[in-house]
């Protein structure tokens, strides 16, 4: 690790008052260039600390950045890891303010919640299908928190990969009788088409996201619980929302998420 604990601590602060406030901040990396990776993680694992202590919890975690169109679209190679927390949940159907958000964008995610644990190394996709209890689809609702989206890998994770709000959907279904990769999802904002693609978009089969995720924790010592609920990462490109717009995905046997931004 290349910065000490009151810089973590700090820029933990920053960044967590420019989600809570709705306010843009540039890039952390600009002020501390030597910052590594362990950095990174060690500054989310210290929002997820502030936040924690406050009595919010941990809702679920999260891969990003794991489809080939969101990484072409970011310019990036590698998934990066993140949580999502209780308060940043909204019904199916229901509202989203855009006024307590910077500028959000939205992403089709098929998510899983465990029956079991998944530690890593040496995760992989059977080992994740034994541990699924059942698939449910959301949305994922994005807001950097870097002014125009400039940001680095590093800012990105520090950043808590962006989190922002999740919409989980209605229908739960086993995996069993599921092909994920061939799962066609569509998304609709304002009625029109606007993106689609299959849950092969990440990286091959989505539950290679889970396997990462587990082998990411096993490689700081931890684990993905049982109980957990864990999303994908977004199969198609992130789209831009503004109050007024109304978003609809179609999942292929598990359903329509759907939300208006107001
Ligand atoms: O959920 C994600 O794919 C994380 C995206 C992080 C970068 C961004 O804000 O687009
Ligand atoms: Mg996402």
């Amino acid at each position: 690790m290349k910065l000490d604990a009151k810089t973590i601590a700090d820029l933990a602060a920053h960044l967590e008052d420019a989600e809570l406030k709705a306010q843009d901040v540039t890039k952390i990396t600009d002020d501390h260039p030597q910052m590594d990776w362990d950095d990174a993680y060690a500054i989310q694992d210290e929002i997820r600390r502030r936040k924690e202590a406050r009595g919010q919890r941990t809702a679920g975690l999260k891969a990003g950045l794991t489809s080939f169109a969101k990484m072409k679209q970011m310019g990036v190679e590698t998934p990066v890891f993140g949580f999502v927390s209780d308060y940043m949940a909204r019904p199916d159907g229901g509202e989203i303010k855009t006024s307590e958000l910077i500028h959000p964008k939205v992403e089709a995610e098929i998510c899983i919640v465990t029956k079991a644990p998944l530690r890593g190394p040496g995760c992989h996709v059977g080992a994740v299908l034994a541990a699924i209890d059942f698939v449910v689809p959301a949305v994922e609702i994005i807001d950097s928190r870097y002014r125009d989206f400039k940001f680095d890998l590093k800012s990105v994770v520090a950043d808590n990969t962006s989190a922002s709000r999740f919409v989980v959907g209605s229908r739960m279904r086993a995996v069993e009788g599921l092909d994920l990769r061939t799962l066609g999802v569509v998304l609709e904002k304002n009625g029109e088409i606007v993106a689609m693609a299959a849950g092969a978009a990440v990286l091959g089969n989505p539950l290679t996201a889970v396997a990462m995720l587990a082998n990411h924790l096993g490689a700081r010592g931890q684990e993905i619980p049982a109980g957990t609920f864990v999303m994908t990462g977004g199969v198609t490109e992130a789209i831009s929302v503004a109050a007024g717009d109304h978003v609809n995905v179609r999942f292929q046997d598990l359903g329509s998420v759907s939300m208006r931004f107001v």
